[in-house]
């Protein structure tokens, strides 16, 4: 541990987090909503200090541990008071109390973890770009950490990856080296001199992925010529148009909202002596003489994914049509749109918006729109530190504005099925509050104009400033309220989300039910799947239209039926039409070989956690073949146990994500071993020797503190690009624990 980070003081405030750091006694202010720059001009060798505190190597691990936050948490750590337990408390008890009294010291007061939840590559430059356009000028030390993050993050062949883990692409690499430079990096330093060197090898940056395209065309180290046309007039379409954007998946529609408006009045930054070296560093050939039409379809092999179709083609060709002939009047009604679209989910999302992508590109087009000094635009640059996160490797950006209420039903759930809420009361508490609060209490305005769902009652993944309601999130939020009211953790008085602030979710969640039976991410799918032929991207697989998933449906039929078994009066026959139209839709999704392949986690561990509890958590409803549920949770078991390594544990790369079978990782993984046992014990597995031997693979792994190491990356979105969630190093072997404790141990 690095005693420079003791300097480090996490104050929290309204669910977010802020930063302040002392240097050589100063006290120096970062991130922190009342002033938001630094109080005092750092000197060039405290700059220098800075960065050689942060040298991280990545050729261990991509992923970094969350030292920094978790050294400042523990500071007062003590460990538990053993004498209070009794003396013939098992091991895995001891293990647990460990691991929950080391996590509970990373709980803050409101109640959430707050922790490192980045991975992807490609948000860092977005903000650093929007900054550098909009003449936001990064200060001190942020600039600093920023290209320090990068600098560890950059892979043996002097690339950068999708992600962390990731292999170099043209996407990764052209995006870190111009936000390097942008950030004061010289050209001739040996990183850049490596990265250039990778960058032209593989075809320069006319083969940056359209996403890419995009951001170097509002730098102005790209021409707009070369991008295809992501005309705005689509949003004027008729709705009942399969291709209409309102029937996006949310995450699609946000960032192809702004991008449109940037595209339509072909946006760029002012064209700075940088500006224009960059444009002689990053092609292969001059910048005046590219061919830019002919660049719109290149894409480096080493970024494709999902190559364009037919239909994508002809779509490009006709686009590319009307750009030429384009009709004023319509481009200006749509442009006006499009910005009250973009006004709207600020206002919904207290500026936050709904990820890091769109947050920068509408941060451009409000800053295009109304300037540098506006007020709007000033309220975009005050969240822009909501994305931010410092670790040992440097200052990243996020993949959300944080996990917050995600992290905590988990909690709740690993605490409350082990009993151990008699041990952590004050944790539960803690964490009850912060859902009650964080509950969404109403619809957003102009919900029908913005096709947005119904929100009330519904639960986000971060914090109800956020607001978005997802799916899963709402259905977690349920089952662990309902789960903690059945304990004694709480006095009446404190039971704060009544009962008829459950059939808000209820009634939210049985209104995000698909055709299908199954439940997608934020909103029912509105489009036909063959919409992701026109996937733009390359690089992202599945983004077009939200489908069904088996973890959000798993989560559903749970916290439905959880429901159900306690209140027997309020929407029944609905409830069970729901179930058991969700539990077809987990059969058919599930493989010959009893797995399920996992969309939001790595990867068929984490489906087929969600598929068995599915399926346990309802077999004995009377509405449900429970002999064919039975038939499914042992297969899903059979294949666990094939995947099972000598040492006891599970352990599965990323790559089972994005080639869709199963890949074994090079080592058994904490997290993938707590998935796969408690998907065992929850399905009562009968040979107890395999559950066992993860058990104690998982105690033999954690560290005398009670936490356990960071491994490998353990989160996916759309197949290709993978995320780190901190919490789950904590939350899934003491959740597995507890699940074993219940089970085999019940005192
Ligand atoms: C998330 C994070 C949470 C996640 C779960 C709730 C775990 C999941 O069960 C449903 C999908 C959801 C809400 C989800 C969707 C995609 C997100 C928002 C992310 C993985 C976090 C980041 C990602 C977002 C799309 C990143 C920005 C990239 C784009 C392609 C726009």
């Amino acid at each position: 541990m690095n005693d420079f980070w003791n300097l480090f003081d996490v104050t929290t405030h309204d669910g977010k987090h802020h930063w302040s750091f002392n240097f050589n006694g100063k006290k120096i202010a970062i991130f922190s909503k009342e002033n938001n720059s630094v109080t005092e001009p750092l000197l060039h060798s405290q700059l220098e200090s800075i960065r050689n505190n942060f040298i991280y190597d990545k050729s261990k691990n991509a992923n970094s541990s969350d030292l920094i936050v978790r050294q400042l948490y523990t500071k007062n750590f003590k460990e538990f008071d053993l004498n209070t337990l009794p003396k013939n408390a098992s091991k895995e008890l001891l293990a647990n109390i460990k691991g929950l009294n080391y996590f509970s010291y990373l709980q803050c007061d409101e109640g959430h973890f707050p922790n490192d939840y980045g991975g992807p590559m490609f948000l860092l430059p977005g903000l650093v770009i929007t900054s550098y356009i909009s003449k936001t000028y990064i200060q001190e030390p942020f600039k600093t950490l920023i290209a320090q993050y990068m600098r560890n993050q950059v892979n043996s062949d002097g690339g950068w990856g999708l992600h962390i883990e990731g292999h170099s692409t043209m996407f990764g690499t052209v995006l870190q080296y111009v936000s390097l430079r942008l950030l004061g990096e010289d050209k001739d330093a040996p990183l850049m001199q490596n990265a250039r060197k990778w960058i032209l090898e593989n075809g320069g940056a006319t083969g940056i992925p359209s996403w890419g395209k995009f951001y170097l065309s509002v730098l102005g180290v790209y021409e707009w010529e070369g991008c295809n046309s992501v005309f705005p007039e689509i949003w004027l379409l008729p709705k009942w148009l399969p291709i209409h954007p309102w029937r996006y998946w949310c995450h699609a529609r946000m960032v192809y909202l702004p991008m449109a408006y940037c595209y339509g009045l072909k946006v760029k930054g002012e064209e700075t002596t940088l500006v224009k070296e960059i444009r002689n560093e990053i092609y292969t050939e001059e910048y005046n003489k590219i061919n830019w039409s002919s660049a719109r379809n290149s894409c480096c092999e080493k970024d494709v994914f999902r190559k364009s179709t037919s239909l994508m083609k002809l779509m490009n060709k006709l686009t590319s049509f009307y750009e030429k002939i384009r009709i004023p009047f319509l481009r200006k009604k749509a442009r006006d749109y499009i910005l009250s679209y973009i006004q709207a989910e600020d206002i919904h999302t207290n500026y936050i918006n709904i990820g890091p992508v769109n947050q920068m590109i509408n941060s451009i087009c409000i800053w295009h729109k109304y300037g540098r000094e506006s007020d709007f635009f000033q309220k975009h640059i005050d969240r822009w530190q909501d994305y931010l996160w410092l670790a040992e490797d440097g200052l990243k950006m996020q993949g959300y504005n944080g996990s917050h209420l995600w992290d905590v039903v988990f909690c709740m759930q690993a605490i409350t099925e082990g009993g151990m809420e008699k041990y952590f009361p004050e944790m539960v508490k803690k964490g009850y509050h912060f859902m009650d609060k964080h509950q969404i209490k109403n619809n957003v305005d102009e919900k029908i104009r913005f096709f947005r769902h119904q929100s009330k009652g519904g639960w986000p993944f971060s914090t109800v400033f956020h607001g978005w309601p997802i799916t899963d999130c709402s259905a977690e939020g349920l089952k662990t309220t309902l789960m903690i009211e059945e304990t004694d953790a709480l006095l009446d008085t404190e039971k704060t989300i009544t009962l008829k602030r459950l059939y808000d979710p209820i009634n939210t969640i049985l209104s995000f039910q698909n055709k299908d039976g199954g439940w997608a991410s934020y909103e029912n799918t509105r489009a036909p799947k063959w919409m992701e032929l026109l996937n733009p991207s390359e690089i992202f697989g599945e983004i077009m239209i939200d489908y069904s998933y088996v973890e959000c449906t798993s989560a559903s039929i749970q916290g439905l039926s959880k429901f159900y078994n306690t209140e027997k009066n309020y929407r029944t026959t609905e409830i069970s039409t729901a179930i058991k139209n969700g539990i077809d839709f987990i059969y058919s999704q599930q493989r010959e070989d009893g797995s399920w392949y996992g969309c939001w986690g790595v990867c068929f561990t984490y489906a087929i956690w969600f598929g068995i509890d599915a399926l346990v958590a309802t077999k004995d409803l009377d509405f449900i073949d429970k002999d064919k549920s039975v038939a499914n949770i042992n297969k899903a078991c059979s294949f666990l146990v094939s995947k099972q390594n000598i040492d006891g544990g599970w352990g599965e790369s990323y790559q089972s994500c994005v080639t869709m079978e199963y890949v074994q990782h090079e080592s058994s993984q904490i997290i993938n071993t707590a998935w796969a046992l408690m998907a065992l014990i929850q399905a009562d597995f009968q040979d107890i020797s395999v559950i066992q031997k993860g058990i104690d693979f998982l105690i033999s792994k954690q560290e005398p503190n009670g936490d356990w190491p960071q491994e490998g990356i353990s989160g996916v979105f759309n197949k290709n690009c993978m995320e780190t969630y901190t919490s789950y190093r904590n939350v899934f072997p003491i959740w597995a624990i507890s699940r074993y404790i219940a089970k085999y141990q019940k005192q």
